[in-house]
Order: structure tokens, then sequence, then C-alpha cells
């Protein structure tokens, strides 16, 4: 556990060096990867090359599975960082000063050690495997009181848009059934927002492992869960599929309202 814990810290440390890039940025350049929503810039290759750097001098020869540049490695190394260099690129872009870095370190399948930091607000959510969840060294926990007291953070899974009308009819029903619902632009963020007891619930239809994978330990250490919209548990696995992250008792409700 000691060991996990300096890497966790190491993890803090390579994050913050890299959100320089960030609040540095000038003259964003963005590319379309798959159309005009799914974008990226030359910021998020570069966070990504320099966490990878920094983490591979930490473990040599570790294993990287990441969002940019195609570095997928094997998801059951047994040293792998799973890394989103900036998530919420969007608003990164275009100013919205809503975004984070998310890196996780996973053995042989299972998430240890979680950093999740945005530099914009320097609050760094953190978490070791048993070993609680934090924010800022700070313990949080999550806010179970159920749906009809909580607000609900959304992802509108802007890059299928096959699955826009499905998409949105549950938004309503999460809207319908909540105080309220929030769409921030950051996946990882908006995890680590239900963490803290800031949110109820985050949902989206589709989303990227390097996107939630860092949440998914911190909300767990926080008394959360990660499902899948049929209430199987999240895995870690390279497709996109859906998220649903809250308490146990949150997901008893949205289970029953998109019933
Ligand atoms: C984004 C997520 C967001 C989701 C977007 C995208 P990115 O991550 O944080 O919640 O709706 O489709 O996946 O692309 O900014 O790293």
């Amino acid at each position: 556990m000691k060991e996990l814990f300096e890497l966790e810290n190491y993890i803090e440390n390579a994050e913050r060096e890299a959100a320089l890039l960030m609040l540095e940025a000038h003259d964003i350049i963005s590319g379309n990867k798959t159309d005009a929503r799914n974008i990226v810039t030359q910021y998020d290759g570069m966070v990504q090359e320099l966490l990878i750097k920094r983490l591979s001098e930490k473990i040599p020869g570790a294993s990287f599975f990441c969002e940019e540049n195609n570095r997928q490695d094997d998801l059951n190394a047994e040293h792998l960082f799973i890394i989103d260099p900036i998530d919420g690129t969007m608003n990164f872009a275009r100013g919205l000063n809503h975004s984070c870095i998310s890196v996780a370190y996973a053995s042989k399948g299972e998430i240890l050690a979680a950093a999740v930091y945005n530099p914009y607000m320097d609050e760094m959510f953190a978490a070791v495997r048993g070993g609680g969840a934090y924010l800022n060294g700070r313990p949080i926990h999550v806010d179970d009181a159920g749906l009809g007291s909580s607000l609900v953070l959304v992802g509108t899974t802007p890059y299928e848009l096959d699955l826009q009308d499905e998409s949105f009819k549950i938004i309503r029903k999460l809207f319908d059934a909540s105080l309220d619902i929030r769409r921030q632009g950051s996946a990882a963020l908006d995890m680590c927002s239900v963490a803290a007891g800031r949110a109820g619930l985050y949902f989206e239809l589709r989303i990227s492992l390097w996107d939630v994978a860092a949440g998914m330990l911190i909300l767990s250490e926080a008394g959360g869960i990660s499902m899948h919209m049929d209430g199987t548990p999240f895995e870690l696995r390279p497709e996109r599929r859906s998220i649903v992250a809250c308490g146990k008792n949150t997901a008893a409700d949205f289970m029953t309202i998109i019933r």
C-alpha cells in the first residue's frame, strides 16, 4: 500500500507539471478526429507525451492506454497507465476553463491508483485502492440521497449521432426525476463531482475508458459505483460503452426510471 501511495503522489506531480502546458496554452489549433465535434489540439499530444515520459521514468517499460496517437497497449499488463491527457478538449479549445488531466494506474486489469487534476480550480482528486478518496487531501464521499434530491450530470454522446434520440430521451427522464441537470463537458470531472457529493449521478450513453478509468477508482473509494445502463459493472474494455456513476441507492432510482 505504501508503494501505491507513493506512485499516486508521483502521478499527481506529473499531472501538475503537464497542467502548466494547459495553463500557458496559446494559439490553440483544433483538428477534427472523426468530425467537427470530436476534436484534438496540439496540447492534447504534448500533455500525453510528457506524461508518458515522466511515468516511464517511474516504471520503465510500463504500458499505456491513451486517448491520443493510437497508443493502446494491453489492458491486462502488469503495469498500465490509462491516460486522458486533456479531458474536456472542446472546453479547453474554447477557453471554457473546465477540463482536467486524468491518469489511472492498473495492474493485471485492476485499477489501483488514480488522480484527476483540474488546473483551473487547482483541484486534485485522488485515490488508492483501499485507501479512500480525497480532494486536495481531504476525504470525500458520495451523496446517495437519491435522484429526487440530486443534481444530475449528463454527457450528450456527441460523437455518436445515431444515439442522440435515445440519449436525450434518457436525459429528459433524468431531468424529470431530479432537481436539475448539468452538461459540463468533462466525464472525468463529472465522475469526481459525484465522488465529492457535488452531484448525485453522472450518465452518458457512450464513453471511452480513458475518460472514466481514474474517476471509477475515485468514485469507488468514495462509496459509489460505476455501471452500464443495464446495471452490470463498468469493466476495463476498449469499446465505448454507457456509464452510470452514482451511489447504490441512486443507482436503484436510475434503474427504475429507465425501465
Ligand atoms: C469528452 C468527455 C465528454 C464526452 C465527450 C468526450 P474528451 O472527452 O469528457 O463527457 O461527452 O464525448 O468524450 O474527448 O474531451 O477527452
